[in-house]
């Protein structure tokens, strides 16, 4: 609880805090590369959502709530009083911190992410500035000092989840805002101070309009000052990019982008990336949510986010009593299994080289290449499309007849002879040494039997922060294209030049259609606008009209927002020139 000097102590340390900003230099990227160096080494952390809303769980006054479960308050248009009920009824007699770290640190997770106050308002742990946390339930025990302290004893970094947006605080929605984010910048003291060495903060909630760029950065420059080892996301401003999960510098700070529930078709290149996600539907616990994927799909997801770049942050939502839902422990134990076999695939990798390969996804480490093969080839021979380097060796982890497997040079790619059968159904690694960089034909786009040119959404290449590939769930498509001076275009070969009709598949829903946008290709261009569809993977083809191509040879094609969209340009899935026949 609050003794009366609390808030003197606070204020002294915000103003310690401030006092140090305007000395300390701002972050340099070295200091960035060192920050960073363990996050980027880990590749796999857990994310928790725990609070208030587990005991309801989906359920209001015995009616079904939808939504995520921790957004209960806000679906179901509960008000703060009636919220508040919740807090003597909160007491996890069943938590256990150090079976939580225990559960993460089995299943090969190197970091935890928990959420110290989620956008209902209620702090899991001591703070000195509101009534309306842990302190206040029966349980009375500070939730983050048992996390934090058992994370050390497990070996697991430690990261805070902390919202911006706050439906109770009383000025977090009025005209007091600018006094309710002091209260926050000095919960997130109380946050960084109280609990020994803290490895990230994770903000979330940054959409709301009273928060901006400016206080984000003035956020971000606080902590790096006070301190500076500690990973900021890109949600501590306004990086998301109107949710679209992108990290855009040029425009915002934070260490790293947040994709969410997605993983982008060819990550964020040349950024640090985390992409968070659900192992149901849910954050917060829902008694109803049984909609869990496999620990198949989990391994993979793992396995794309790496071979992309990225970090995978799985998120778990314990009970009310403090219990970690049995299906998501069954599920890490096998993350874990599979981790304990083939965690050097993942560990400290980078991107891998290629472009797509259709049997599985590909991790690097130097002059090593971990070839996840999610599709065991039927007759024992996996196809390396494009590479040409010299191979010292090839191993496949796990195997029970450990030993160099047998590889071949044919037709500008690798084939690398397999057993009939794989280590696992999940995803089997072969680690494969090369020598020098990756040297890799790249498959030009050619022009079909038919004379057709086919332009696919994957193939494409994209200049800007926000259209970017997306895929699965009906979508193979260019997509969150909320930025108009973003460009996607295509670079392909015309062995038969001439004159070609020029259609696009085009998916928009109509409260954002109606953009105009321009296709230019052999110096000429096009002009359209983007046609309304019943949503954004209700897909049509839309004629543009013709082009000509007077010679063979190389040739790029490029499309254009011409005018602002509402939301988004459009969601594309191909470009397709047909070969008008000579008369
Ligand atoms: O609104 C929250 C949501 O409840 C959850 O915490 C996710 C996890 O990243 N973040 C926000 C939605 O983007």
């Amino acid at each position: 609880m609050r003794p009366i000097l609390a808030p003197l102590i606070s204020a002294l340390m915000l103003l310690l805090a401030t006092t140090s900003a305007l000395t300390a230099p701002p972050d340099e990227s070295g200091e960035a590369d060192d920050r960073l160096g363990w996050w980027r080494e880990a590749r796999f952390g857990l994310f928790i959502h725990w609070g208030l809303y587990a005991i309801p769980a989906g359920e209001w006054n015995g009616k079904t709530v939808p939504g995520v479960g921790e957004w209960i308050m806000y679906h179901g248009k509960i008000p703060p009083a009636g919220y508040a009920t919740l807090v003597p009824q909160f007491n996890p007699v069943k938590f256990d911190a150090d079976e939580w770290c225990r559960i993460a640190s089995d299943a090969g997770m190197k970091y935890l992410v928990i959420t110290t106050k989620h956008h209902d308002g209620f702090c899991l742990f001591d703070s000195q500035h509101t009534r309306f946390d842990i302190m206040a339930t029966p349980f009375r025990r500070d939730i983050m000092r048992e996390v934090s302290d058992a994370c050390r004893r497990h070996g697991l970094r430690i990261g805070w989840y902390h919202s911006i947006w706050d439906w109770s605080h009383p000025d977090a929605s009025g005209e007091r805002f600018d006094d309710y984010a002091r209260v926050l910048k000095a919960q997130v003291d109380e946050l960084l101070t109280n609990y020994g060495p803290i490895d990230i903060m994770w903000f979330d909630g940054e959409w709301i309009p009273q928060w901006t760029e400016e206080k984000g950065r003035d956020l971000y420059e606080h902590i790096r000052r006070a301190a500076p080892n500690v990973i900021i996301n890109n949600r501590v401003g306004k990086g998301r990019g109107g949710m679209a999960g992108l990290h855009n510098p040029e425009k915002s700070v934070g260490d790293f982008g947040t994709p969410e529930q997605e993983i982008p078709g060819r990550g964020i290149p040349g950024y640090d990336w985390e992409t968070c996600m659900t192992m149901n539907d849910t954050w917060g616990f829902r008694r109803d949510d049984h909609n869990w994927k496999s620990a198949t799909t989990l391994v993979r997801q793992l396995i794309d986010t790496a071979s992309k770049g990225g970090n995978y942050l799985l998120n778990v939502g314990p009970t009310a009593e403090g219990l970690i839902p049995q299906p998501s422990v069954a599920r890490l134990e096998a993350v874990g299994a599979w981790l304990r076999i083939n965690g050097e695939s993942v560990y400290g990798t980078q991107a891998g080289p290629f472009k797509r390969l259709e049997w599985g996804r590909c991790t690097r480490k130097g002059q090593r290449l971990f070839l996840h093969v999610f599709d065991w080839p039927g007759d024992g021979m996996l196809v390396v499309p494009g590479l040409r380097n010299e191979v010292e060796g090839a191993q496949l982890l796990g195997s029970a007849t450990p030993g160099n497997l047998r590889t071949q040079q044919h037709d500008e790619s690798l084939i690398i002879h397999l057993p009939l059968q794989p280590v696992s159904e999940i995803a089997s690694v072969v680690a494969l040494d090369i020598v020098g960089e990756p040297d890799i034909a790249e498959a030009l786009l050619l022009q079909r039997a038919d004379g057709s040119i086919v332009l696919r959404a994957f193939d494409a290449e994209v200049i800007g922060f926000t259209a970017r590939y997306e895929s699965g769930n009906g979508k193979d498509n260019i997509g969150f294209w909320t930025d108009s001076a973003d460009v996607v275009m295509w670079r392909f070969e015309v062995s038969r030049p001439g004159r070609f009709r020029v259609a696009l598949s085009q998916a928009c829903p109509a409260d954002t259609a109606g953009a105009r946008f321009a296709v230019i290709a052999a110096g000429a261009e096009l002009s359209s606008t983007v046609r309304p569809t019943s949503g954004w993977t209700d897909f049509i083809d839309i004629d543009i009209g013709e082009i000509e191509v007077p010679s063979p040879g190389k040739c790029e094609l490029r499309v254009e927002a011409r005018s602002r969209p509402a939301l988004a340009l459009m969601n594309l899935r191909s470009v397709t020139l047909r070969p008008i026949e000579s008369r």
